[in-house]
């Protein structure tokens, strides 16, 4: 930081009191005192601008620009308040004058710019990288509808449209303006800027891009909207329904419409700084988050040659140079193969590039696993990033492996060198210091704050494995976050959970390789056995949160069981002191920092190598949950890291997995006939009580599905689950044990910082100064 701003910064803190006092004057002619808390939280808003005015701006001679799809940034203003070291004090201020920072938070609508763990990790990056002092932006879309809002009805998902921006909210409208031509129409885009503030340092910025022509009124009921008039529709959601041709067209609009932006926004810049754009790759790193933003590398290709006079293997040589790209999923319906034609009528200036690439790559090429344009016309977008960008990585150790031996291994021969992991991280800002005020302030007491900028420091934590003092605090700040969630709960999904049962938290996306619909058949396993007489020793509380996407009909199947479990259970008055299930309502990032803190048991049990990393995984485990999961994604580095004693490992390992499936040798219904267990677990979702509460369709479709297909083995996975399911919620009863395990799991939670994440991006991939 320079001095002068180190001087206007210090000036702001010192009066920091003054300040708000002045702001609440200005906007709305009251005291602090008078102001409502919604008011209090526009006063907050107008004081962090003020101070990242004068925080430092990343300014290198080389900068990383990230671009994604999606950036899950949560709300912002508690963050803020953090990374700008004033927490405390507005704390305190706001106290004095009978306000409660907590419910001021709660005035901030959530961003709605993310769908799950990817648009996460995009987020908190972006925190990774103000903190180091790298110089770094985002580049995104602002949807004005986001992600869909979820809510229940007949126990079933409905999707509304979730209306998140307001008039004075952190985004700044700036004058930047581009023109984007599409093959039928141009439209012209708006940048919104977003501050990036790090922990302690400078700020960067988020950069989202808008059309001035959107309309939302498009939207009539639901989330439905006409998918063809793109110039009103382009920025509404994320993720519109793809399951017909208009809206796949769509989702390549969207797509053009980020990289044209992305690439003017870049391109401008190397103009400004003077840099010779032969020398692009020195200047500037473009990490490409999955596949969506792709067409970058042919765009920019384009520009060089046209607008540029580059010639063409000018232009691909400083291209691939620049670009890079990062793998997370090796799930096949998720790696993006766009028809020819689609391309040839959004994007038709891009076609005879990409024809020209894929040509290149024929005709030093022969196995047909590698080309770009495939024999059905169908372009292979990760291909494009492999063949044409300068590093491929993958998002935790096994993925990152599975990649190299399986999925892309006709890759690898090829380009070796390009192939790097980079385990996944979350920011500790968030995920520990601002959702767990209680067990932040205790870390620091006992071990010191070193931890806040170097978590490697929460190791110290094992020396006090012995101290019952300290086992006893970790014990009491999870039973005062669990009784937080209680209330929550109460208020919020009025369902009464008991503070003393055990917390048994599944928080992620739908879908079926994350195999909620295994530990639902658990919840009607121990149903059936409390029925049957067999009480556990502790109540249990299984907690869900998820959205399923609204074309996915399965996962929308497995919530509705959920929700009929729930409503069986929770009423069932010879089970419900027992056991409670409770699905919440449009689970997002400000639910996940009240659940989390408050979790027990982690589930994190995907089939083993369908997990590409997983990331709440780790935020469990720095909050001190136990990891009940298989070696799946960072599950396995958590495994290595903590070591057997303090994680649940189940299940059949990912080379079993990729064995079967090469021999396509599983059947699902071999199991069920073998055990009676999984036979009455199965049985019971088309039994009399389901039927009574749930819809035949919806029951009898995921029946069939887990009997007849089952394509993630839940039924392989299910009596060595129930096991360990069981063996965990024992060893809860060892209250010593497990206070040590929680111990242990938050002191060798430091490797998953994002900080560590972000340097090893740095130090093998950006080369930032
Ligand atoms: C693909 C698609 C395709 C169909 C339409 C909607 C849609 C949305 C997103 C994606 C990409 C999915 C990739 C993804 O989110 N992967 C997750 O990335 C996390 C961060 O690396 C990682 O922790 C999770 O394990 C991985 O599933």
């Amino acid at each position: 930081m320079s001095k002068h701003t180190n001087m206007q910064r210090d000036v702001l803190v010192l009066n920091l009191e003054e300040q708000l006092e002045g702001i609440a004057d200005e906007k709305f002619g009251k005291t602090i005192k008078e102001c409502t808390d919604q008011e209090t939280y526009y006063i907050l808003l107008e004081m962090s601008s003020r101070l990242m005015d004068v925080a430092e701006v990343y300014n290198g001679e080389k900068k990383v620009y990230y671009i994604s799809m999606e950036f899950l940034i949560g709300k912002l203003l508690s963050n803020n308040l953090i990374n700008l070291r004033v927490y405390d004090r507005v704390k305190a201020i706001l106290e004095k004058n009978g306000k409660d920072l907590s419910k001021v938070e709660e005035c901030e609508p959530e961003p709605s710019l993310g769908n799950g763990g990817l648009g996460r990790l995009a987020a908190c990056f972006l925190d990774s990288i103000a903190t180091l002092g790298l110089a770094g932006e985002g580049i995104g879309l602002n949807y004005h509808f986001g992600l869909f809002k979820q809510v229940f009805k007949d126990h079933l998902q409905c999707a509304e449209k979730n209306d998140w921006i307001e008039e004075n909210s952190w985004l700044e409208k700036t004058d930047t303006t581009f023109e984007v031509a599409f093959g039928d129409k141009k439209v012209v885009s708006r940048l919104y800027n977003m501050n990036v503030v790090g922990y302690d340092t400078g700020v960067n910025k988020l950069r989202l891009f808008d059309i001035e022509s959107v309309d939302e009124s498009l939207v009539k009921k639901g989330i439905d909207f006409d998918k063809t008039k793109i110039d009103k529709n382009l920025t509404l959601f994320l993720y519109p329904d793809d399951s017909d041709e208009a809206g796949n067209l769509l989702r390549i609009y969207q797509e053009y419409f980020l990289v044209s932006n992305a690439a003017q926004l870049i391109l401008r810049e190397q103009k400004e700084r003077q840099y010779d754009l032969h020398e692009l790759h020195k200047h500037a790193v473009i990490q490409i988050n999955d596949t969506h933003p792709t067409m970058i590398i042919p765009e920019l290709i384009r520009i060089l040659v046209e607008e540029k006079a580059f010639n063409i293997d000018e232009a691909i040589n400083v291209v691939s140079k620049t670009c890079a790209y990062t793998n997370h999923t090796i799930l096949a319906e998720a790696l993006e193969t766009w028809p020819l034609k689609y391309l040839e009528k959004v994007v038709p200036q891009l076609v005879p590039y990409i024809k020209e690439l894929d040509k290149r790559i024929k005709a030093k090429y022969k196995n047909p696993k590698v080309q770009i344009i495939d024999k059905d016309k169908k372009v292979h977008m990760a291909f494009i990033d492999i063949h044409y960008g300068f590093s491929i990585n993958g998002v935790a150790a096994i993925h990152t492996d599975i990649l190299k031996d399986s999925e892309l291994n006709d890759f690898y021969k090829i380009y070796p060198e390009k192939f790097n992991n980079k385990t996944n991280g979350i920011t500790f800002r968030r995920w520990l210091l601002s959702c767990n005020h209680p067990l932040a302030d205790f870390l620091s007491e006992t071990i010191g704050d070193g931890f806040k900028k170097d978590a490697n420091k929460l190791e110290k934590l094992l020396e006090h494995i012995d101290n019952p003092e300290v086992l006893d605090k970790l014990e009491e700040i999870k039973m005062d976050k669990k009784k937080e969630l209680a209330s929550y709960l109460k208020d919020h999904e009025n369902v009464e959970v008991d503070p003393d049962s055990i917390f048994d938290i599944q928080v992620k996306r739908l879908h079926e390789y994350k195999r909620q619909q295994m530990n639902a058949l658990y919840i009607i396993h121990k149903y059936l056995e409390i029925k049957g007489g067999k009480k556990p020793v502790r109540p249990l509380t299984f907690i869900f949160g998820a959205k399923a996407a609204p074309a996915y009909v399965i996962a929308k199947d497995i919530i509705h069981l959920i929700l009929v479990l729930q409503e069986i259970i929770n009423n069932d008055p010879d089970v419900n002191k027992y056991m409670k299930v409770v699905m919440v309502e449009n689970y997002n990032v400000s639910y996940a920092e009240k659940l989390i803190p408050a979790c027990d048991v982690s589930e994190q049990i995907s089939l083993a190598s369908k997990e590409a990393s997983g990331t709440s995984n780790m935020k469990f485990m720095l909050n001190g949950a136990v990891t009940l999961g298989t070696d799946d994604g960072a599950n396995v580095e958590i495994h290595e890291l903590v070591g057997d004693d303090n994680i649940y490992i189940f299940g059949i390992s990912a080379d079993e997995v990729i064995k079967h499936y090469k021999k396509a040798d599983y059947v699902s219904k071999d199991y069920y006939k073998k055990s009676p267990v999984i036979k009455e677990a199965v049985d019971f979702i088309v039994s009399k009580e389901c039927l009574k509460v749930g819809h035949k369709e919806n029951l009898e479709r995921l029946y069939n599905e887990l009997l007849n297909k089952d394509w993630f083995m839940t039924l392989i996975d299910l009596e060595s689950y129930i096991a360990k399911k069981d063996e965990i919620f024992a060893d809860y009863e060892n209250r010593d044990k497990w206070k040590k395990m929680m111990l242990t799991n938050i002191a060798k939670a430091g490797y998953f910082s994002s900080d560590r994440t972000i340097a090893e991006y740095n130090r093998d991939i950006w080369h930032l100064g």
